[in-house]
């Protein structure tokens, strides 16, 4: 199995499930800084690290060569939605182009030339869409048929990417497909994602480590899940008999407010005495509510999610809590840097 975007929350959860299910792991690393690189997340060393990077097609052309995988995952993107705005070019580069990138090696690799099914030689593939391709509903809840407008340079890639997808299944009958996933979360969750930047704060306030939180729009509304649940969701999509996209989503919404309400309730505090908003950290346009419908996963894949939103956020403060107190060292004074 290979799969890109590996040091991410999804690429660290898919990989331990792969690993527990007896596969060999490969992960397509950006050369030697992120090999290096001392904040970044441990890898189980089980794995093997490819050097590529989705800006550059040789790369990833000799990665699947010498990987040789069964199934490709394309988790790689620029996924923090806000810097897609003041890093256009590179949010289109790689999360939109990315994917042509990724699937043309896997394609090539293959040999597969023609509008042909390609066999037994060419590895399945998942693209990781997202439902920020909905942007401005249409209509609620979203399903795979609900029609994209995208708010963000990011929306507009991973639209780019979902297509190509369908493209390639179409053009070349490749087992290529797009799970269509909403928010989903964990302890191991970048700290500039909303929900991790309510656990850290409101650890850290219970600590005394922080006074404040300085939000954006409280109004906005997501449908967040546990990742753990949705990486499941991804290895039943290509265990398919025939390639489909797939929404995956809990159905239930919830705004940004409750979230911090639930978050500091957890520890005991009022959110009202430490949430500040802070309009520099509004979008120059939202994604105001999100809301899947994930019935054809239901019914199709017999997936369904196993942690609850209250779950969740449990969850997320009480490891914030323990890595806080635990460990004041280098991973939690970085992760408190970014409150500040
Ligand atoms: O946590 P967020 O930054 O996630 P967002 O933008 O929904 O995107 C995430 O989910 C997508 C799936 O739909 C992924 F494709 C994408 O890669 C990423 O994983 O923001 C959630 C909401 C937004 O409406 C934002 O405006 O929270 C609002 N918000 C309010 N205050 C804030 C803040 N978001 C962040 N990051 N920081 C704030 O202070």
């Amino acid at each position: 199995m290979l799969i890109t975007g590996i040091t991410g929350q999804d690429g660290v959860y898919l990989a331990e499930q792969l690993l527990s299910e007896g596969y060999q792991v490969f992960g397509v690393v950006r050369g030697q800084r992120s090999v290096c690189d001392p904040n970044r997340r441990p890898l189980r060393p089980e794995i093997k690290l490819l050097s590529g990077d989705l800006l550059d097609q040789s790369s990833l052309i000799a990665a699947v060569e010498t990987a040789q995988p069964d199934e490709v995952y394309n988790l790689g993107a620029l996924s923090f939605v806000p810097v897609s705005w003041r890093q256009s070019n590179t949010a289109a580069q790689i999360t939109g182009v990315g994917v042509l990138r990724i699937l043309e090696a896997v394609r090539v690799v293959a040999g597969v030339t023609a509008s042909v099914t390609p066999g037994a030689n060419c590895p399945r593939f998942y693209q990781a869409s997202s439902s920020e391709m909905f942007g401005k509903v249409r209509r609620t809840p979203q399903n795979e048929q609900t029609v994209f407008h995208p708010r963000s340079p990011y929306g507009v890639a991973k639209v780019f990417g979902h297509y190509m997808v369908q493209n390639y299944r179409e053009s070349y009958g490749m087992f290529a497909v797009s799970g269509i996933l909403f928010n989903h979360e964990s302890p191991l969750r970048g700290p500039q994602f909303v929900t991790r930047r309510v656990s850290l704060a409101a650890a850290a306030i219970k600590l005394g480590l922080h006074d404040e939180l300085r939000l954006g729009n409280l109004d906005a509304q997501r449908d967040w899940g546990f990742a753990g649940d949705y990486v499941r969701g991804m290895v039943q999509m290509l265990a398919q008999d025939r390639p489909e996209d797939f929404v995956l989503g809990t159905g239930v919404t919830n705004s940004v407010r409750e979230l911090v309400d639930l978050a500091f309730r957890h520890v005991g505090l009022d959110w009202r005495d430490y949430v500040r908003a802070d309009p520099g950290l509004l979008r120059p346009a939202e994604v105001d509510s999100l809301c899947a419908d994930s019935s054809r996963a239901r019914q199709k894949l017999g997936w369904k999610p196993e942690v609850s939103f209250e779950e969740l956020v449990a969850m997320m403060v009480d490891a914030d809590l323990r890595l806080l107190s635990d460990d004041r060292e280098m991973a939690a004074e970085a992760m408190l840097a970014t409150l500040r």
